[in-house]
């Protein structure tokens, strides 16, 4: 007769795996929970203990971690040598181990757990189990995911050595990414010696950035809520690779604000930003904002989408729209494009603050906190001789709050509540002025609008250009060497400039 070895702390799928294990011929031998599910079942099971000769231990600390379990595991069937050590031991081969894990990341996620409750919940002798198995899977199956099960009872059948190698190292993918939660619990230092991050496939994409290119997209086990790993997908053609990049981005900046705000973002840049008393004003505002741009936009909203924004919105050609909710009606306007991805997500009830982000670099990660600062008019010191409007204040700290989301170089020119024209990824900061002020120049709105830049002036001649295209305010960083030229230029045109100490690259 085989013998299974079944430890699982996730019972789904058990009994009728184990029946299916019974049918072809295997004893079950099983520690004590799992023994009690299938002899519920009507199954029949051998304890472990009655294997090893020893009882479960230590409050269970101790159950399969014996060599009458690991030797029947391990020992190469091939190697004679290896079953005549088995026979003098009286131990009995092992083909198949069916264990998954105790489950450490939905104990930790519970805030109550205590570090005590949660080092309890480091499995030992199932990794241990499985590890044996799967470096064995010459002979032995090892079998760590419910969702295998099916799978595995026909690959028994035929006798599947590729299904088995499949297995195994999907094990030691399991085992790596259970030791990396923990070894996270105990550090949670955010730049650990050995950065050992988990990502689970959400989806395998058509294709990468081009259609050449092969694709997939993996979340954290711990993404939040307001990522769009967590967002949910109501209507339309899977998201694309750069779908995915876009609404990453729309979702980062529509996650800032509490009034009803729109964000329009192509390409990772915002094209429109609008904001107004409902969420309709708020979408003119976005659409106005740059009405070329938004064509094929990735569009994100605050609110809940009524059914007037919602008919706005279908007259154009749209990739996505993210918004909390959708009203009825208003989903049954959108829905009627086949295409038009609809998504509902959880916005963040507040900025995010110190999340650490990872980008890819050839042959590595960097890793940086997230540019979480939100400028407030307290952060601002005046240094021209004019001094600003409180309404360009207001349309100054606006500016600043998109203008870090901008690919540098960044401009934005804007008024309160709207974006008119922002200039993104220029090699040098005066192309970036230039779009953003033939933009915004179109635009009717544009008397009183101000200027935000990502990062200070290196010489005059941005200031000059803004005060010769009708601005009157403008918000920097500051802290060039020559941030004098540039205030003497400001003067010069008797415009207000105010400096805020914080740079905001975006490469
Ligand atoms: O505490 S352990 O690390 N010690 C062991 O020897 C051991 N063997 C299996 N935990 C151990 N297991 C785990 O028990 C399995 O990985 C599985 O998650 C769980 C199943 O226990 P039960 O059958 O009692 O529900």
């Amino acid at each position: 007769m085989k013998r299974a070895l079944l430890s699982v702390s996730d019972k789904t799928g058990l009994t009728a795996f184990a029946q299916g294990l019974i049918a072809r011929g295997f004893e079950l031998v099983s520690t004590g929970g799992t023994k009690a599910t299938l002899e519920q079942a009507g199954l029949t099971v051998t304890g472990v203990e009655a294997v090893t000769g020893f009882p479960e231990m230590l409050d269970g600390r101790v159950k399969t971690l014996h060599p009458k379990i690991h030797a029947g595991i391990l020992a190469k069937r091939d190697v004679p040598a290896h079953m005549r050590a088995l026979a003098a031991h009286d131990i009995q081969p092992i083909a198949l181990v069916c264990v998954n894990l105790y489950p450490f990341a939905e104990t930790i996620a519970k805030p109550e757990t205590t570090r005590a409750q949660a080092i309890e919940q480091i499995d030992i002798g199932g990794p241990s189990a499985l590890r044996a198995a799967a470096k064995n899977a010459a002979s032995v199956w090892a079998v760590a995911d419910p969702a295998d099960y099916e799978a595995v009872l026909a690959g028994l059948d035929a006798d599947d050595a590729q299904l088995r190698s499949r297995l195994a190292a999907k094990v030691f993918q399991i085992t790596a990414a259970y030791d990396a939660q923990i070894a996270a619990y105990l550090d949670p230092e955010p730049f650990p010696a050995l950065f050992t991050p988990t990502f689970k496939k959400l989806s395998k994409l058509r294709y990468g950035e081009n259609s050449h290119q092969d694709a997939a997209f993996y979340a954290a086990p711990d993404a939040p809520a307001e990522s769009l790993a967590a967002a949910h997908q109501l209507h339309g053609k899977e998201l694309s690779f750069n779908n995915i990049r876009d609404a990453d981005t729309a979702l980062a900046m529509i996650n800032e604000y509490q009034e009803p705000t729109v964000v329009a973002v192509k390409h990772m840049n915002p094209c429109g930003i609008g904001q107004g008393a409902t969420i309709e004003a708020a979408w003119d505002k976005a659409y106005a904002a740059d009405s070329t741009s938004i064509f094929g936009g990735i569009i994100a909203l605050n609110r809940p989408v009524d059914l007037a924004t919602a008919e706005k919105m279908h007259a154009l050609f749209l990739e996505i729209i993210m918004a909390p909710s959708f009203d009825d009606d208003a989903l049954a306007v959108l829905a009627k494009k086949k295409n038009v991805r609809l998504m509902t997500i959880t916005l963040a009830d507040h900025t995010p603050a110190g999340r650490v982000e990872t980008v890819a670099v050839n042959g590595g990660v960097l890793r940086q906190t997230t540019d979480a600062k939100i400028e407030t008019a307290a952060d601002l010191t005046v240094v021209t001789k004019v001094q600003p409007t409180q309404a360009q204040i207001d349309a100054m700290l606006f500016a600043q709050q998109v203008v870090k989301h901008v690919k540098s170089n960044a401009i934005v020119v804007a008024k309160k509540g709207q974006t008119l024209g922002i200039g993104a990824g220029q090699m040098n900061r005066i192309g970036s002025v230039a779009i953003a002020l033939q933009q915004a120049q179109q635009n009717q709105d544009f008397a009183g609008a101000v200027l935000a830049s990502d990062a200070f002036f290196p010489m005059d001649d941005c200031v000059e250009y803004a005060a010769q295209h009708d601005i009157r305010a403008i918000i920097q960083p500051g802290g060039s060497i020559r941030d004098k030229d540039s205030i003497a230029m400001a003067d010069k045109y008797g415009i207000a400039m105010v400096t805020t100490g914080v740079r905001h690259f975006r490469h």
